[in-house]
């Protein structure tokens, strides 16, 4: 009783949680941690949600690296391998602006024979295509993979991305930081130190970037706060991070097995704890297409802010289950989220209001 009311007191009064009392608000009740999150999030941004019109592009599914969660990955449950020629990105890009995106979010796999032009060309071309289209491109296990690959260091793979037109990174291929976790979810992709490296150096270019973290699978709650703080660490450095994004780990076509799944409530508190600790990560996004509409439209009373973005379709994560194969129509969108009773902002991709939906 003393140790929770200690902890809720420092909560109130604004002071900075570490790795154990991060633990230690798993144990608080879920609409405790709801309350206390929602006080943060509602000081920021009142009854505003964001969301963006986008559009994922997953230009290719061969790649050198097995990661266990991945269903994504052509050549082992998915023989189903796929590169899109330029044309055909171009072609992509080209319909999503027509449907009103402002926003392509290029992800790919790390195909060892596409080859530097390939990759760096295709974001070229739509931004000479589209100059107002914001390019928002290649995880950070991308860039390493490019980098090793190129024999190049991540100053030189971060100049050439910026002389291509992107204009910041996706969260992606952060997973769970912890070493002996991650060696056994996906052994040898980027490392947690290079993950964020290429971050550090991307913000001490100017440029902002988000954070992702896949949970749910075999990693313990310690493990996630670990992670989160690892993130608040490199914040405090730089503040180039726009949104932190908990990712649910979907479980079908994959070689990731997991005895117990999270609950609803271990979700929702996953959110309210990542508002609580992260203090200098401005956004918390409760990306719908893993956590499900309902959850992620639940998730703004547990310290959400943001539920991404209409997307139109989506490879990875759907090869495991999310609803994102479909996007999501903005008209529907909007109203989901009146309905839910917060005011829809559409934003741009570094969080400028572009509509309030009142
Ligand atoms: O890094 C792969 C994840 C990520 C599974 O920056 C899976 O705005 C769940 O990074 N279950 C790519 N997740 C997606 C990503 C992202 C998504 C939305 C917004 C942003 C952003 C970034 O997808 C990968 C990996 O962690 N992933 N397999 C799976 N079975």
């Amino acid at each position: 009783m003393h140790e929770r009311n200690e902890l809720i007191a420092k909560i109130d009064a604004g002071e900075r949680l570490g790795q154990k009392e991060g633990e230690a608000l798993y144990e608080l009740d879920l609409l405790t941690l709801g309350r206390l999150a929602s006080r943060i999030r509602e000081a920021k941004y009142g009854r505003k949600s964001y969301f963006n019109v986008n559009r994922h592009i997953n230009p290719t599914n061969v790649c050198k690296d097995i990661c266990k969660f991945c269903a994504y990955s052509a050549s082992r449950k998915n023989p189903n391998q796929y590169t899109l020629s330029h044309e055909e990105i171009l072609a992509i890009a080209e319909e999503a602006v027509t449907k009103g995106a402002r926003e392509v979010h290029i992800v790919s796999a790390h195909n060892p024979d596409a080859g530097l032009d390939w990759y760096l060309g295709a974001f070229r071309k739509i931004k000479e295509a589209h100059p107002a289209l914001h390019v928002k491109a290649l995880t950070a296990a991308e860039v390493n993979f490019l980098a090793e690959s190129n024999g190049l260091s991540y100053d030189e793979m971060i100049d050439l991305m910026i002389d291509s037109g992107v204009d910041s990174m996706p969260g992606g291929g952060a997973e769970i930081f912890d070493e002996k976790v991650r060696d056994y979810i996906c052994k040898g992709k980027v490392s947690s130190e290079q993950w964020l490296q290429i971050h550090r150096k991307w913000h001490e270019r100017g440029r902002q970037s988000n954070a992702t973290m896949l949970f749910g699978h075999v990693e313990s709650r310690a493990h996630r706060i670990d992670h989160m703080l690892r993130l608040r660490e490199l914040q405090d450095e730089t503040g180039g991070f726009n949104a932190f994004i908990p990712l649910v780990y979907q479980r079908e076509n994959n070689f990731l097995r997991v005895e117990e799944f999270p609950t609803a409530q271990e979700i929702l508190k996953t959110y309210a704890i990542a508002r609580i600790l992260l203090d200098n990560i401005p956004h918390l996004k409760a990306y719908w297409a893993t956590s499900t509409i309902g959850l992620a439209l639940l998730a703004q009373e547990f310290g959400a802010d943001d539920l991404d973005g209409t997307i139109q379709k989506e490879s990875i994560q759907s090869a495991a289950g999310a609803a994102s194969a479909r996007g999501m129509e903005l008209d529907e969108f909007v109203s989901l989220i009146k309905n839910s009773g917060f005011i829809p902002v559409e934003r741009d991709s570094l969080y400028n209001e572009l509509v309030v939906y009142e």
